[in-house]
């Protein structure tokens, strides 16, 4: 964390990355970089080579995005949360062609390059990078902490997913006493609906499949054109298919294109679904990953149950000792 800090300090101008389908712990860690830079009079820009999902909308995130990215304008290239290159987009390449790239990331499986990588496999990134501030004594604002309290509360499910350490709450408690704003995180990220999904969660209630312990639904793009809605309306959906009561893994899968699937799993403790991700150009975390399947969907459909049945297979060995 010296060694990251330092080299922010030498640094002149920096540019922070998160990943494409911007969560809270990558909008936390993003945040808290972007405070820890200006804090250090750097000159910082963050960016996601995506759009923010309504779901974040309740805090101020104008600090993302807010230029247009020119490689040239910085000597220092960050990444946060981030386990794969393509989770970039368009700024993969500057992993590729620059040397003063660090990485910071709590993620098993990675594919990414970076002159200092930073990995720990702690519930959440933010709550490494609430460790590298505390390291630099730079005292954290309502605002900052806010943020990476989103992070924690985010990747842990609001402190409910298998992942959950006694880390992640003592973090959360350190950024509660700086005055972290937890009811309106936990509020907005895990009670508020909206008219329209809560309407759309009754549709696609119809659309449950399942077979032995797996519940999936299968989203079309007519399905989402004649309901006028994208995945964001209805992101949250996987997780309460796996709360249906007989569901060890559930997953969505969401016709992004014609014919290109983007899969989203939850799983519960002793099913692992990074597994599932990695064999399909995805990847995340043992109980939440996400990956992406092309083609037919009669074919596509059954590569994904066979990887998830394997998994199921192996989950249920660990269950019966
Ligand atoms: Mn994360």
């Amino acid at each position: 964390m010296k060694t990251i800090l330092q080299k922010i300090k030498q640094s002149t101008s920096v540019a922070v990355f998160g990943h494409q389908s911007p969560d809270g712990d990558c909008l936390g860690c993003l945040s808290a970089i972007y405070f820890l830079c200006q804090k250090l009079n750097k000159n910082v820009n963050a960016f996601v080579d995506d759009n923010l999902p309504n779901r974040y909308a309740f805090l101020d995130t104008r600090f993302l995005n807010s230029i247009p990215f020119d490689s040239k304008n910085y000597d220092l290239f960050i990444s946060v949360d981030v386990a794969d290159k393509h989770q970039l987009g368009t700024y993969a390449s500057v992993f590729n062609e620059k040397n003063n790239t660090i990485s910071i990331d709590h993620h098993l499986i990675r594919n990414l390059t970076s002159q200092i990588t930073y990995v720990e496999y702690t519930a959440s990134c933010s709550e490494i990078v609430y460790d590298l501030i505390k390291t630099s004594k730079i005292k954290l604002t309502k605002d900052v902490s806010t943020f990476l309290y989103m992070g924690v509360s985010d990747d842990t499910g609001c402190f409910m997913h298998d992942n959950t350490t006694s880390n992640s709450h003592y973090i959360g408690a350190k950024l509660m006493e700086l005055g972290a704003d937890y009811k309106l995180v936990n509020y907005n990220l895990f009670k508020l609906v909206t008219r329209k999904t809560y309407e759309l969660t009754k549709k696609l209630d119809e659309l449950i499949q399942e077979r032995n312990g797996v519940r999936y639904v299968i989203v079309s793009q007519d399905f989402m054109q004649n309901n006028n809605c994208d995945k964001s309306d209805f992101g949250n959906y996987v997780n309460s298919l796996l709360n249906l009561q007989g569901t060890k893994v559930s997953f969505t899968m969401v016709e992004k294109q014609h014919m290109v699937y983007s899969l989203s799993f939850r799983s519960l403790k002793n099913y692992n679904v990074a597994n599932v991700a990695s064999k399909l150009n995805g990847g995340g975390h043992r109980q939440s990953a996400g990956g992406r399947v092309a083609g037919n969907i009669k074919t596509c459909l059954k590569k994904v149950l066979d990887y998830v049945d394997e998994e199921i297979k192996n989950g249920d060995k660990i269950s019966d000792n």
